[in-house]
């Protein structure tokens, strides 16, 4: 059956997705295509054996940089305490240059890029290359950076609501000329197992908290110190504040399609992203290089701990 066009943005009436195991792609017009190329990941279902290749997968970790997922395999890699070279940890994608993707066990570490259609265009290709691969029960987990606000730089915040610029815990994307709107809801039950998690690691202050979602990081999150500035100072603040107030405690830029696109699927999804500043104190990321490297495996080491206990490992 076809998804409906304009989906209730309480998302209410979809919530039964999250409870079904099979990875959903909600396009008919798939069942009648020969061969499914995916384009920007290198991959295709007459060119690969994908159920062979990703039929094991349980968790997909994405992320916006290709180093950082590249370091997340190798780190994983050492935590699942699986045999053979870390070194022969391969690019699945390296006949393109637009995503990374590594393969550990049952982990998948991918990049995602920065911002939303960089994002989305993976999101459409993973999607469908885990429904090809007839995976079942995967969690996907965003792992990243982002502006805090009124939190101490180096702070993790996972995900209750993914809200748009205009605070609404919505995704709205243009097609046909038309706008829709999706929800942006994220599983509960994950994110509290994932705050939990936090408590029994040394040095890694967590919380949960809603998170703001735009499509630029200087002017769109209200930064003074791009190349534009359309507004002052006590106009930036007054935003901000207005995002605290409805419990946004980070901003980032790809939360809201990677969580819509998750729950339209039927995909358990949580997003956990390390605060690299207070943006309350400046715009500036001047935070020093080491400091930078050690926030950046605080979300690694939780979404770790969470699957070495999912799988019976601790
Ligand atoms: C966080 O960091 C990037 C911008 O610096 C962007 O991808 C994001 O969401
Ligand atoms: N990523 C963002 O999108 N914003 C920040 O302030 C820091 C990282």
């Amino acid at each position: 059956t076809m998804a409906p066009i304009l989906l209730n943005a309480t998302g209410t009436d979809h919530s039964d997705y999250i409870e079904q195991e099979e990875v959903h792609v909600k396009n008919p017009h798939l069942d009648s295509m020969e061969e499914d190329i995916l384009y920007h990941l290198d991959l295709g279902t007459k060119t690969h054996n994908l159920p062979a290749m990703f039929g094991d997968i349980k968790f997909v970790c994405v992320g916006g940089s290709a180093n950082r997922m590249k370091s997340f395999a190798q780190f994983i890699h050492q935590e699942l305490g699986l045999s053979g070279d870390m070194a022969g940890i391969r690019d699945i994608c390296a006949g393109t240059d637009r995503y990374s993707m590594y393969k550990v066990g049952p982990v998948l570490s991918i990049s995602h890029g920065m911002g939303v259609p960089s994002m989305s265009i993976m999101l459409h290709e993973l999607i469908k290359l885990l429904h090809h691969a007839r995976c079942r029960d995967v969690i996907l987990f965003r792992i990243g950076t982002s502006g805090g606000v009124g939190l101490a730089p180096g702070t993790v915040v996972i995900t209750n609501q993914a809200v748009d610029s205009f605070l609404q815990p919505q995704f709205e994307q243009v097609v046909l000329g038309k706008v829709i709107v999706r929800s942006t809801e994220l599983d509960k039950g994950l994110a509290e197992e994932l705050l939990s998690c936090s408590t029994e690691i040394p040095n890694l202050p967590a919380v949960i908290g809603n998170t703001m979602c735009t499509h630029d990081f200087y002017e769109g999150q209200g930064r003074l110190d791009g190349a534009l500035c359309s507004f002052s100072t006590e106009d930036k603040l007054e935003y901000l504040h207005k995002a605290y107030d409805v419990g946004v405690r980070n901003i980032e830029m790809e939360s809201t399609v990677f969580a819509a696109m998750c729950h339209t699927c039927g995909l358990k999804a949580a997003v956990i992203c390390v605060t690299l500043l207070n943006r309350f104190e400046g715009d500036q990321i001047n935070t020093p290089h080491e400091v930078m490297l050690e926030y950046q495996q605080r979300p690694q080491f939780l979404v770790s701990r969470l699957i070495r206990k999912r799988l019976g490992l601790i």
